[in-house]
């Protein structure tokens, strides 16, 4: 098992990636989604929430990541003795026609396919991803974590509904007409997903890369209006039985996972890692379970974490696990004080299993 950070994209930084070393990572998932572009200045401190407006604007649709800028990450980050393990999502710009099936979806497709090539030649063996509509919204920030430290959580079920020209949370048309996205059913999210993966995993097997899907966040059966994917721990095995490509696979987060209503956060780490179908891990802990939560600091909720470890490790797993979101703690650099503790933990976690 190796360690790893996730960084976002303004944190891909030569400074970011020695952090990273320093915390004892060899590993690191970079973010090349701007979630943060057009929002305040100040804003990018730690993970983004966003209000009714969601998280902010999506990148360009015509511009995809580049050769250049893939190679150049692995580079940087090659300079301080780390390897890239992941780029997690994709940008809403580059395939909200597949997401909600609309009139660019096979050029999307295309641009898809293209990145997932570009990753792979840059020797980065995985692409998380998030299939949702609503995706990371609803949430709420406060001094929930231990001490007052500044952490997410969730208090009931946000069905305001989704404007055109926003998916995922993000604005990819400002022009949108007036009105709402439009309801869809859960079958029909599904085949979309299905469809999505049909298209793209025999290019991704080409290419040397995995898909690894996170679940949703917050994991509730809709929000926003909208069906969601994976919010029970038995819908991980409805996607990976969907496609039985090796390159279908699951980025397992553990706070994501135990805040769902059924099952049991363990066994589902204990089921998936059996079946060598994580292809990383994002790990925290949180208090509570849906409709109300509160993250925490990662030795102090509802999850033994020393315990998630040691079955990981039981069960084989081999590959990178990082520090999910992670209170803020009152210093002079909350974000990356937070990082550090959590990093710390883990290393004593990975020595005591
Ligand atoms: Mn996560």
């Amino acid at each position: 098992m190796k360690l790893g950070l996730g960084l976002y994209r303004h944190a891909l930084s030569p400074e970011n990636f020695r952090f990273a070393r320093q915390c004892g990572c060899t590993h690191i998932v970079a973010h090349l989604v701007d979630y943060f572009k057009g929002a305040p200045a100040g804003a990018s401190g730690d993970q983004p929430t966003g209000g009714a407006d969601g998280w902010g604007y999506a990148g360009s649709a015509d511009a995809l990541w580049t050769q250049r800028e893939l190679d150049g990450l692995v580079k940087q980050a090659a300079a301080e003795g780390l390897q890239i393990a992941a780029v997690e999502n994709f940008d809403p710009a580059h395939w909200y026609d597949i997401l909600l099936d609309g009139p660019r979806r096979s050029d999307q497709i295309e641009g898809i396919k293209t990145i997932i090539e570009r990753v792979g030649r840059a020797g980065i063996p995985c692409i998380g991803y998030n299939f949702s509509l609503a995706g990371v919204a609803g949430r709420i920030r406060g001094p929930f974590a231990r001490g007052g430290a500044e952490a997410v959580g969730v208090e009931g079920c946000d069905q305001s509904p989704i404007p055109h020209g926003m998916v995922w949370n993000m604005i990819y048309d400002v022009h949108a007409p007036e009105g709402n996205m439009a309801s869809i059913s859960v079958a029909e999210l599904w085949r979309r997903v299905g469809a999505f993966l049909d298209d793209v995993l025999p290019t991704a097997r080409r290419a040397g890369v995995v898909l690894a899907l996170h679940p949703d966040d917050p994991p509730f059966a809709t929000l926003r209006g909208t069906p969601r994917l994976v919010y029970q721990p038995e819908l991980y095995q409805k996607l990976l039985d969907l496609n039985s490509d090796p390159g279908n696979q699951l980025e397992f987060c553990v706070g994501s996972v135990a805040e769902m209503t059924e099952g049991d956060v363990l066994e589902a780490v204990d089921r998936f890692s059996r079946q060598g179908k994580i292809a990383y891990v994002h790990l925290r802990n949180v208090r509570g379970k849906v409709p109300s939560y509160r993250e925490t600091f990662i030795d102090d909720g509802d999850v033994d974490i020393i315990r998630v470890m040691a079955i990981l490790k039981r069960n084989g797993f081999n590959g990178v696990v990082i520090p999910d979101h992670a209170p803020q703690l009152t210093c002079g650099a909350p974000w990356h004080a937070g990082m550090a503790y959590a990093l710390g933990y883990m290393q004593a976690a990975l020595r005591t299993i």
